[in-house]
């Protein structure tokens, strides 16, 4: 079965792009499949909308022009709602995105995938004439995604604004993005949907001019920790706090209770039993209550993710000393107070270490 599916495209002044974009869908696409294309327009002072009338005799083309709302999601969003069918491709007018590889996401939804991502960043894949200082941006946002919300990782270029979709994958979700990234809100809230990738080249920019500015760095931080919020990610970390302080009583406790019964010299054994105990409890609680949704509940499984943890914890405790020896032996912070606070710095470290390593490595899934 072939499938249908509607193209949405987001305008902007895009008047000179217009109709070399439906010349190379049209040719990369042939009589092979039914499609639209359906171009949502804020309005552009260039008369974007004017040309695309003038071409929707030629090609299976029409454009929505907005005026009381502006913005790149805002628009993509209100294309799904519009589209005429159930398969929905995302990508933008300026000719970045080459319509050649449209084929290829297609079939990779007729396989059964719920999405697939053009991605720049799978074998094959890249950005045309970028520095290396950009693409090591690029990379550096996409990291801070993967870092914070696991359901991104699924997917190494979940930044990318060319994707196919089934539509029903939105079914009672409500999509807010703050900034650009509607694939990011998209992989975040809908994680059970199957999602591929198929590589692409991001070409350059020929026509007209970019959109993108300063300010949205500062909108995908915002939206980045709205979806931290939104997935239950931030309270997770609140929990993994919790469960590490409870680990401090257990650790010291153990330590007293035994130094207590055997002696003041038996502290000796009886500190790394405490450290180890605690590893243990904070393990356990952080499987059964931090991490529940994705818990042990097998013993292969509870006895590999313990081992996995237990060995994060002693990087984490080396961590600690060696920021702990920096600060006090080389950057001078040896006298009190100064020794306390570079001890709580390599906690501070430590505790972060702990966090991401169990939160990529042991509790993947
Ligand atoms: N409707 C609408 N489209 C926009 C807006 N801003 C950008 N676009 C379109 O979104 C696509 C990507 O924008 P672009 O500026 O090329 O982003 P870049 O590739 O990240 O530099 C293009 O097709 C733009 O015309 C907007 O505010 N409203
Ligand atoms: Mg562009």
């Amino acid at each position: 079965m072939t499938e249908k599916f509607s193209i949405v495209i987001p305008t902007y002044n895009e008047k000179d792009n217009v109709e070399p974009l439906l010349k190379e869908i049209d040719s990369a696409l042939g009589r092979k499949y039914e499609y639209e294309v359906l171009f949502i327009d804020d309005n552009s002072p260039d008369k974007t909308a004017d040309v695309i009338n003038s071409l929707s005799g030629k090609y299976p083309a029409r454009v929505i022009v907005r005026t009381e709302e502006k913005g790149l999601s805002t628009a993509v969003i209100f294309g799904f709602n519009q589209a005429k069918y159930e398969t929905i491709l995302v990508m933008d007018a300026d000719l970045q995105h080459p319509p050649i590889v449209i084929p290829r996401l297609i079939e990779a939804i007729e396989e059964g995938n719920d999405i697939a991502v053009a991605s720049r960043y799978v074998p094959g894949g890249g950005c045309e004439g970028w520095s290396k200082r950009r693409v090591l941006t690029s990379k550096g946002a996409i990291f801070i995604a993967h870092l914070f919300l696991p359901q991104s990782r699924r997917i190494a270029d979940p930044m990318s604004g060319f994707f196919v979709f089934k539509k029903k994958i939105l079914d009672g979700l409500t999509l807010q993005p703050i900034g650009y990234k509607i694939l990011l809100e998209m992989l975040c809230l809908a994680p059970n949907a199957e999602a591929t990738e198929v590589p692409f080249l991001f070409r350059l920019r020929e026509r007209g001019e970019s959109k993108l500015n300063f300010n949205q760095h500062i909108e995908y931080l915002k939206h980045i920790f709205s979806l931290m919020y939104r997935t239950k990610e931030l309270i997770r970390m609140i929990k993994f706090a919790i469960v590490g302080a409870s680990g401090i009583i257990v650790n010291e406790g153990t330590r007293k209770l035994i130094t207590v019964l055997n002696g003041q010299s038996s502290d000796i054994w009886a500190a790394p039993i405490g450290i180890e105990l605690s590893i243990i409890t904070n393990f356990t609680l952080n499987n059964f209550f931090t991490f529940s949704d994705k818990k042990a509940s097998t013993l292969p499984s509870f006895a590999s993710k313990l081992v996995r943890y237990n060995i994060f914890s002693i990087i984490g405790a080396l961590i600690q000393y060696g920021v702990y020896m920096l600060l006090t032996r080389v950057a001078g912070m040896s006298a009190p107070p100064f020794d306390t606070i570079a001890n709580l710095i390599g906690i501070g470290i430590a505790v972060i270490w702990n966090y991401f390593s169990n939160s990529w490595w042991t509790w993947k899934k």
